[in-house]
């Protein structure tokens, strides 16, 4: 299976209840490694422009404003089948339809705030991974 990168964040929700570890705990449990990391607090036309892809969705201005109401962590992970490994340890975007012992049902309670985000493409990790690391960043051990 192919080694990939892709990139999560841990929500502004999740860091707030103390959960950075916990998430960061599932990642490396699924066999993920923690390749780049970094605390930020967005600008709203930071945020804006990370899901520039849902502008014209209802919910648009809603996850704006959520994102940018406290610090996240930015990180990259890297692994065989790194985009779905981390999709299915989040689970689903609404908490009330993912599967126990996943992140979502486990640790968020609504679909706005979700405790985590998860690159669900190559080309959008690609794109997610280079909005906030440079190549430097990225600290590989394979
Ligand atoms: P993410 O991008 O955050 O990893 O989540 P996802 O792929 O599972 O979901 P996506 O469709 O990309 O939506 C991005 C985020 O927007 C919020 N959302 N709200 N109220 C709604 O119906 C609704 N739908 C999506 C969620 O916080 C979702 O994570
Ligand atoms: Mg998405």
């Amino acid at each position: 299976m192919a080694v990939e990168r892709t990139l999560s964040i841990v929500k502004p929700d999740a860091v707030a209840a103390n959960n950075i570890g916990e998430i960061y705990r599932r990642f490396e449990t699924a066999g993920l490694q923690i390749v780049a990391a970094r605390m930020v607090h967005m600008t709203q036309a930071q945020a804006e422009s990370f899901y520039a892809v849902h502008r014209e969705r209802p919910f648009f201005s809603a996850l704006v404003n959520f994102m940018i109401s406290g610090p996240v962590m930015v990180q990259v992970l890297e692994g065989d089948d790194a985009i779905r490994k981390n999709r299915e340890v989040m689970g689903a975007t609404n908490p009330a339809e993912a599967a126990a012992g996943t992140i979502r049902h486990d640790l968020a309670e609504t679909v706005d705030a979700n405790a985590a985000h998860g690159s669900d493409s190559p080309e959008t990790a690609r794109d997610e991974i280079a909005f906030f690391f440079g190549d430097d960043d990225l600290h590989s051990r394979n």
